[in-house]
């Protein structure tokens, strides 16, 4: 079994010590951050067919989430660098009516760590929320995050509320979870949409990154 599997499968077991044990042998060898993040979500993703298939309960489902939240931590502490300016500041929240965050924490820590300043708005948040956010900020890009199939109503509200607002041509827009695709996109109005970080981290430094590329 590879060190991603096994980090995997620990996950899916909810068993702490083999998780932190998997983490520093993968950090100690050098393996991508990228990897050991896909490696969680591969795991979160099982667990959630548990949970559809009711051989889990909520309650697993939280005490994966906390599982995760702390490796999300850690990694953080690991891959901080620090920038002298941002290459761009990133507007990011999770839906309205949706109060997933592990992924979006995830996209928040990673363009951290890649010189972004972002703004979380946290999850739960209202297009009035983001537009005001956008006001004050001036990003180059504003992240959406879903996981819930409700939430791509919102997603398109929030799109409508950003271009009411006259604000459509001053940023980009990238959607972003499990449920997004081509189709969601753009049915929502978005440019972009990412089901993972490199994607989501690729796509935005097309956009914002680029132009201000340090020597
Ligand atoms: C953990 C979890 C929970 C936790 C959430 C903890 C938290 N605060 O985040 C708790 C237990 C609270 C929860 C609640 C619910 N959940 Co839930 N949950 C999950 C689970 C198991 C894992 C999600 C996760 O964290 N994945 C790991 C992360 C790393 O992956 P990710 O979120 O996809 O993020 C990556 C990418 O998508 C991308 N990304 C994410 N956001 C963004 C944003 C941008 C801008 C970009 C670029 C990229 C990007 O990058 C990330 C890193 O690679 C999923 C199963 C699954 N298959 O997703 C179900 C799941 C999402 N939940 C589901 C459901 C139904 C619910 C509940 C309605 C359950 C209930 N009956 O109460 C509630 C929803 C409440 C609400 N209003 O939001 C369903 C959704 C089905 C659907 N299509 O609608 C799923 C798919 C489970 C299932 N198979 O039934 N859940």
């Amino acid at each position: 079994m590879s060190s991603k599997e096994r980090l995997t499968q620990a996950i899916i077991n909810l068993d702490e010590q083999m998780v932190t044990d998997t983490i520093n042998k993968m950090i100690a060898s050098n393996v991508e951050l990228t990897d050991i993040i896909e490696a969680c979500r591969d795991g979160m993703t099982v667990i959630g067919e548990l949970f559809e298939k009711g051989d889990y309960f909520l309650s697993e489902m939280v005490m994966a989430s906390e599982l995760l939240t702390d490796i999300i931590s850690r990694l953080k502490k690991k891959a901080e660098r620090s920038y002298i300016s941002p290459l761009g500041t990133v507007v990011i929240g999770t839906v309205k009516g949706d109060i997933h965050y592990i992924g979006k924490d995830i996209v928040v820590n990673v363009l951290e760590a890649n010189g972004y300043q972002v703004i979380d708005l946290g999850v739960d948040v209202s297009p009035e929320k983001f537009v005001e956010a956008i006001i004050t900020n001036k990003p180059e890009v504003v992240g959406l995050s879903g996981l819930i199939t409700e939430a791509i109503g919102p997603m398109k509200k929030t799109v409508d509320a950003i271009k009411a607002a006259g604000l459509r041509d001053k940023v980009k827009i990238i959607i972003g979870g499990g449920i997004v695709n081509e189709v969601i996109s753009s049915y929502v109005g978005a440019d972009k949409w990412a089901n993972n970080v490199s994607t989501g981290l690729k796509e935005i430094n097309a956009w914002a990154g680029e132009k201000n590329v340090r020597e």
